[in-house]
């Protein structure tokens, strides 16, 4: 075993509270979880409940690498929420929520295929939260594309501005992605869509026909996110795609 280094990323400019559920059993799983996240740089603050299997850290690090950690110990891991501390506040944040179009005629179907929270947690950072279900098992490309428009499906959102990352959609067709993107700031991207497709469609800019996508809306801010880790069968509950957008 090759000593655990510490893990060094950009810190944010701005303190975060973040929320993670994770599968958490017993006391041996809150010693794994306080393991993995020792190696990190820029953790102020960590609260462990056993019982509400949330993990509650308060830091400068980026939230991907808190949630790489926390995956890394093999327990189920969802990112809950996230605001900023003490008497700072967000810069903007919004929401989109994916829609299948196969098969649609016109723009007039409610085939949710999950969401994106993008909350921009300083100057410089925005932090994009994506978990889809139901879509083809595979990898795909989540992208930000130039319209807003999905009067013809993913389609007509025009050609892809900037790659905010991959999915692996496993075999259930849910998979998830988090990440801090540096090249967007929520403000630039309002308005516009996100389109996530096939990796091997990814030939041309425009979207493939089984591509899913929505339009980024404004959103009320720091997102509070209802799933949950189950202990019934350590299975992440996706109940969240069927939410009423409104409470996001
Ligand atoms: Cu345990």
């Amino acid at each position: 075993m090759p000593t655990a280094n510490t893990l060094t990323a950009q810190q944010l400019q701005t303190p975060l509270r973040t929320e993670f559920a994770v599968d958490m059993h017993c006391d041996s799983c809150s010693h794994t979880v306080t393991s993995a996240l020792s190696r990190i740089t820029g953790i102020t603050n960590l609260s462990i409940s056993i019982p509400s299997k949330t993990v509650t850290i308060e830091s400068t690090a980026p939230p991907s690498l808190l949630f790489k950690a926390l995956r890394s110990t093999g327990l189920n891991t969802v990112l809950r929420g996230q605001s900023t501390t003490g008497s700072h506040s967000h810069l903007g944040a919004a929401v989109c929520i994916f829609e299948s179009f196969r098969g649609a005629k016109g723009w007039a179907q409610h085939n949710n295929k999950g969401l994106a929270r993008l909350v921009q947690v300083d100057g410089e950072t925005c932090l994009v939260d994506v978990t889809i279900d139901g879509v083809t098992p595979g990898e795909h490309v989540v992208s930000i594309h130039e319209c807003g428009d999905i009067s013809g499906g993913c389609e007509s959102t025009g050609k892809a501005l900037t790659e905010l990352g991959k999915v692996m959609v496993d075999a259930s067709g849910r998979g998830d992605l988090v990440v801090e993107k540096r090249d967007v700031k929520v403000w630039d991207i309002i308005g516009r869509s996100i389109v996530i497709d096939a990796a091997n469609q990814k030939a041309t800019a425009e979207a493939g026909k089984d591509a899913v996508c929505g339009i980024i809306a404004r959103s009320a801010g720091v997102f509070e996110n209802p799933k949950s880790v189950c202990s019934c069968d350590g299975k992440t509950l996706w109940e969240e795609a069927n939410t009423n957008p409104s409470k996001m």
